[in-house]
């Protein structure tokens, strides 16, 4: 039996979590035909625990023309970690790149705000309409970028990573990833589905972007710890970055 959510855990979040959470999901409802995407029962809400810490994660899917999955996840681990991790990927007849972001808090304190446009395509470059969109943007200085991992070349020149350090920054970040969400919801809702051979260009782009999401050992760790390795590696595969058929 699936369990149901007693109350949302969103409430309890640190608030830039809670606002980018909302944020995403205004941006979603003001531009894109959205409908329910059923995740497997087991996934929609799940709880394990962690080093003695209840591990909760709350699920929201939509799909709409555009993109055959949204996905809007939070997880709490106790009170001693919030994550939040959201990807929007595209149907295969759009050679759109992909939206990804993931925050990162323990204790009040962001270490990690990561917000980009992944670019899909052979040359790794975003089609140029992107490319003009997101150079048009403010520029915004973080006190504390942070470094990609050695996994992170499928990251954009755009690539927002930082450790925002006082409320302004937190702001900051809000300010320019909503614009990237909102580029792209635009992007996505004027562009045209592509050829069958782009088609499969497309896919091998996405396939190559989820394979080296999955060389994520932060993420791996904290779902194995509390799930272990057999379901962490299943949910990193089917439901965090997974493939169509
Ligand atoms: N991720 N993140 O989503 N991850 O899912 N995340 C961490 O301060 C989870 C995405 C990204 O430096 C950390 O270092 C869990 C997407 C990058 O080695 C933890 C879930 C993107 C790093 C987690 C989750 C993405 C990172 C360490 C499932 C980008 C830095 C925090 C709910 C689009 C990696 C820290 C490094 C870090 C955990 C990026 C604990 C459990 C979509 C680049």
């Amino acid at each position: 039996m699936p369990s149901v959510p007693p109350l949302s855990i969103r409430q309890q979040l640190h608030p830039l979590l809670h606002q980018w959470a909302e944020r995403i999901e205004a941006t979603w409802q003001r531009y894109l035909d959205l409908s329910p995407y059923q995740l497997p029962d087991e996934f929609g809400y799940i709880e394990g625990r962690l080093e003695g810490q209840k591990l909760i994660i709350e699920n929201r899917c939509y799909q709409t023309p555009q993109f055959r999955k949204l996905h809007l996840e939070i997880a709490r681990v106790g009170d001693r970690l919030d994550i939040l991790h959201c990807v929007m990927f595209p149907r295969p007849e759009y050679a759109l790149p992909m939206f990804g972001t993931d925050i990162v808090g323990a204790r009040g304190q962001i270490s990690a705000a990561i917000a980009d446009l992944s670019p899909i395509s052979q040359d790794r470059i975003l089609p140029s309409g992107y490319r003009a969109d997101l150079s048009a943007l403010p520029h915004s200085n973080f006190s504390q970028p942070r470094d990609l991992p050695n996994w992170g070349d499928i990251f954009s020149e755009f690539c927002l990573f930082v450790r925002p350090m006082d409320s302004e920054e937190e702001t900051m970040f809000l300010d320019r990833a909503g614009a990237f969400l909102a580029i792209h919801c635009q992007q996505a809702i004027a562009a045209h589905p592509v050829s069958v051979k782009e088609q499969s260009q497309v896919l091998a782009g996405q396939r190559y972007y989820c394979e080296k999401q999955q060389r994520n050992d932060k993420t791996r760790r904290v779902l194995e710890s509390a799930f272990g390795t057999e379901w962490a590696d299943r949910y990193m595969t089917t439901v965090l970055f997974d493939l169509p058929e």
